[in-house]
């Protein structure tokens, strides 16, 4: 594979002189002078994932996943952040309407966290639910950077009045391990509601017939796995989650995948959704099946009323079969962990909107038509917005909101791809996905299907530089990105 470095390395230069910003002395200061509510650790250190797989990566704090941080809804809090490795990292707070300077993306203008040196952060954590933390570097061709490592980490933050209708809390961290380049084939994509439609697969085939004339290339590269863990474990390495009967057990599910798209089941039972991405649908619908894009949350109660040992796993046989599950043991039950295939289910979000709830009506209205140029930059796809990658050095392209304005973002994916879309400091309204209107529904990621439409809508509430960008590692890394800035 010949992959030319040169965007790469202009990229890690530009990392370092931003980290060497005064922050860091200012920073080293003030640790000195009290001690952080948390600490993290950026480090390479050892994950088990059975006794037979043992594996070298970046981990916070020596584990995966990195420790539950737990934040009280409007109390600041102070972070140290140490970074024990040779290059500089980020760690973005993902979920959190949170200032630029501490949100964890260079594009926002966040300092980087230097290489052996340290950065002390502090914000207000809001809104309550469930966040994570996350590295925020490019990682480009090197899957030894950015989310391909084990750098994640749950974030629940307390809110004000708890609801309480559960016996207990078990977060699950899904995350795959080792991974490797190969030439990509179709992703499947038939799991989420909506049809293609033909103008987008138009925009679409003409983009790869472009790209097939001017190098005669073949699809991109795309990232597949070896190994895959729930919490840092195979199915069947760690320990059983040991219910009992009756008992209402919430799941709080994060996909901290760098790439992949995840489905998830327990056999007989059933996932009440009560909040996605951390924030209370209106609906609280009862689904067989949950399917998250990269860096969704979602927390559902399951009610434990069939008993037997049962594989909460992924719908992939080859991927459970590699350790995506855990095992789910009811008390006094004994014997191998039972896995029954669910029926097809296709994930709808519009399920758990608000029934018959029209979204307010936008400010402003702002079309992002997304292209996939095959195998474009070195074998690697490159991705556009409105016909323009992403530029660090441009700082393109970049949109101007007025703050209290209502911003309605209508994107059309003329691609076969998936793209799990993250807005950063901000949460939005979904407003329409594949093709039905829908309300009530706040998010800071959402599933945009092959050749379809989305739409989102966001009030400028937050001012500062704010990323938007596809969580798809490879698709950010690669161009699709945008900046908006306040006016
Ligand atoms: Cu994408």
């Amino acid at each position: 594979m010949t992959v030319d470095r040169r965007s790469l390395l202009k990229y890690a230069g530009a990392a370092s002189v931003m980290g060497m910003v005064p922050g860091l002395v200012r920073g080293a200061e003030q640790a000195a002078a009290a001690k952080a509510d948390y600490t993290l650790r950026i480090g390479t250190g050892l994950v088990e994932l059975s006794p037979q797989h043992i594996l070298s990566t970046t981990l916070y704090n020596g584990q995966f996943p990195g420790p539950l941080l737990r934040f009280k809804e409007g109390q600041r809090v102070t972070v140290d952040i140490y970074n024990d490795t040779d290059t500089p990292e980020l760690v973005h707070w993902h979920g959190q309407t949170i200032p630029s300077d501490v949100d964890g993306a260079a594009e926002e203008g966040s300092p980087f966290v230097p290489a052996h040196g340290m950065r002390r952060i502090s914000f207000v954590p809001a809104p309550s639910g469930f966040r994570f933390y996350h590295t925020h570097v490019a990682a480009g061709d090197d899957l030894n950077r950015g989310t391909y490592t084990a750098q994640a980490g749950p974030v629940y933050i307390e809110p004000k009045a708890n609801p309480g209708a559960y016996d207990r809390e078990v977060f699950l961290v899904m995350k795959e391990f080792a991974p490797a380049f190969s030439r990509g084939g179709d992703m499947a994509m038939d799991m989420l509601v909506g049809e293609p439609i033909k103008a987008l697969q138009q925009i679409g085939e003409k983009a790869d017939q472009e790209a097939q004339e001017a190098q005669e290339k073949i699809k991109g590269f795309e990232v597949g796995y070896e190994l895959f863990g729930i919490n840092g474990r195979m199915l069947g390495a760690g320990e059983p989650i040991r219910v009992k009967q009756g008992e209402r057990v919430l799941f709080h599910v994060l996909n901290a995948s760098a790439t992949e798209i995840r489905s998830f089941a327990l056999p007989g039972h059933t996932f009440k959704i009560v909040a996605l991405d951390g924030n209370p649908v209106p609906t609280q619908a009862g689904v067989p099946v949950l399917w998250l894009g990269t860096a969704e949350r979602i927390s559902a109660i399951v009610e434990m009323k069939h008993p037997g040992v049962w594989v909460l796993g992924d719908l992939s046989d080859d991927d459970r079969g590699h350790g995506m599950g855990i095992v789910v043991e009811y008390a006094d039950r004994k014997g191998k962990p039972q896995w029954v295939k669910p029926k097809p289910y296709r994930w709808d979000y519009t399920r758990f909107g608000k029934a018959g709830a029209v979204a307010a009506s936008p400010d402003e209205t702002i079309e992002m038509t997304i292209v996939k140029r095959n195998a474009a930059i070195n074998g690697f796809n490159q991705w556009t917005l409105n016909g323009e990658a992403f530029s660090m050095e441009m700082m393109k392209p970049k949109y101007k909101v007025r703050q209290g304005r209502r911003y309605r973002l209508k994107f059309r994916n003329a691609s076969d791809d998936i793209h799990p879309l993250h807005l950063h400091r901000h949460s939005f309204e979904l407003t329409r996905v594949g093709g039905k209107p829908i309300a009530g529904i706040m998010k800071d990621v959402a599933m945009l299907g092959g050749f379809q439409e989305l739409e989102f809508d966001f009030v400028a509430n937050n001012p500062g530089l704010t990323l938007f960008h596809c969580h798809q590692q490879l698709h950010m890394d690669f161009g699709f990105m945008v900046l908006f800035d306040y006016a």
